[in-house]
């Protein structure tokens, strides 16, 4: 009994499958606090036969248990890297499998459907019936709008989990720097009256009336006087190529200039909203001709907001046109039970497009063996989203996401 030495006092919990997350039986080592207690304890176990968990192996175990699908596996995922309570929210619908059951009435009414048409094929000699001909493309119609509003999602969702890419442009000293300091709620950019002093693109996530957006600081686009300038030149267009939306900031104390023409110019067909910048001071500028504040592309007016950064004045209106900008309008609650992501979005576009070449092929009198070929196609696109069709792979790319332990 010497050899043994006491590493730490835990709580340790048996929990009996099949209640457990795994549907296995899982044993819990609560340990003390601390970062050395833990890993002794952690050694000890390894010591003893135990090895680490590979990244999202429990979740990975809940759904080959059959516990929860993959489209809930990912939402475990979604639930841990949530920047913002909203995107919370929507992982936990997910999680309680609200996309889940949609997909499956889908896939199910799918099903249905490629069973009655391989009955056709069963039996060469009818003729399939004018009337259900009919009905078939009914079902395969509904089928199609279906995915259409779950892939609608799909852009809400991707701003949900991944964030919105907004760059801060305009002239050097108009008070961009500034700007990211009142978005982000603290001083994270140098601002100082001397031009240029921004040299590197500075990137920071902020909570806009919950949608998580990456703001970034450009360095100036233009100006280069040295080096490391030009170096700050090109990193800021390269964060600029990603930028989804763009701020503008003017100064609307001084009159334009030809560099504020240029940007106003250059992001013409960009979403866009233009910041006027020290309204404390008396204003100078004149906006231009409505054709430059007017997006080329889109013919829509891009918004102005006016703003003092030094006092915070005008902030929480430019909030409120951010996310009228990205979102276009209320988040509605019904909204958040479904947000495909881009993984569940490839595949409904697969299954739509097939579902689409049945419906044509059916309406074309083609052989039915095609329309059940497309149907089959469809039918395993959508199961995807949910696990029912998922390759080992696919399995090894959604997994690997997760932390260990997880
Ligand atoms: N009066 C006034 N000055 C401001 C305002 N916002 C920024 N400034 C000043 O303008 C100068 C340039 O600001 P900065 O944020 O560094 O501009 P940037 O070069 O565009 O990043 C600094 O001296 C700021 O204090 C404002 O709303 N009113
Ligand atoms: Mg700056």
């Amino acid at each position: 009994m010497e050899d043994f030495q006491i590493v730490d006092e835990v709580l340790l919990a048996v929990l009996r499958a099949p209640r457990t997350f795994t549907r296995e039986d899982t044993v819990e080592i609560t340990c003390h606090g601390g970062i050395l207690p833990a890993k002794l304890v952690l050694d000890t176990l390894l010591e003893n036969g135990a090895r680490l968990a590979e990244p999202g192996e429990f979740t990975r175990r809940a759904f080959l248990n059959g516990r929860i699908d993959l489209a809930q596996a990912e939402a475990v995922a979604d639930l841990i890297h949530s920047r913002t309570e909203l995107a919370l929210a929507a992982a936990n619908e997910q999680l309680a499998g609200k996309l889940s059951r949609r997909i499956n009435q889908l896939r199910d009414e799918l099903m249905r459907t490629l069973a009655h048409v391989e009955a056709h094929i069963d039996f060469p000699d009818e003729d399939i019936a004018p009337d259900t001909k009919e009905q078939l493309l009914r079902r395969l119609e509904n089928g199609v709008k279906f995915m259409d509003e779950l892939l609608r999602t799909a852009n809400e969702g991707q701003i949900l989990r991944r964030g919105i890419r907004a760059a801060i442009v305009g002239r050097p000293n108009v008070g961009k720097s500034s700007l990211l300091n009142q978005l982000l709620g603290h001083d994270r950019a140098i601002v100082s009256p001397i031009p240029g002093t921004t040299r590197d693109t500075i990137e920071e996530t902020a909570n806009i009336r919950g949608l998580p957006v990456v703001f970034i600081d450009t360095a100036g686009l233009r100006e280069a006087r040295d080096e490391i300038e030009a170096e700050g030149v090109r990193r800021s267009r390269e964060s600029l190529a990603k930028a989804e939306f763009i701020l503008h900031v003017l100064d609307a104390s001084e009159p334009l200039t030809g560099a504020d023409e240029s940007y106003l110019t250059e992001f013409a067909g960009k979403k866009r909203i233009l910041v006027l910048n020290k309204t404390d001071l008396p204003g100078k500028l004149e906006l231009p001709l409505k054709s430059h504040v007017t997006s080329h592309e889109s013919r829509v007016k891009s918004p102005v907001v006016e703003v003092c950064c030094l006092s915070g004045q005008g902030i929480e209106a430019l909030k409120d046109a951010i996310k009228e900008l990205v979102w276009s309008g209320e988040i509605r609650a019904e909204m958040l039970q479904v947000m495909i992501n881009s993984r569940h979005q490839d595949a409904l576009n697969r299954a739509r497009a097939a579902a689409q070449r049945a419906a044509d092929a059916l309406r074309a009198d083609a052989t039915l063996e095609l329309v059940a070929m497309d149907l089959r196609i469809a039918v395993n696109a959508v199961g995807e989203i949910v696990g029912k069709t998922a390759t080992e792979d696919l399995l090894d790319s959604i997994f690997s996401q997760f932390c260990i332990g997880k």
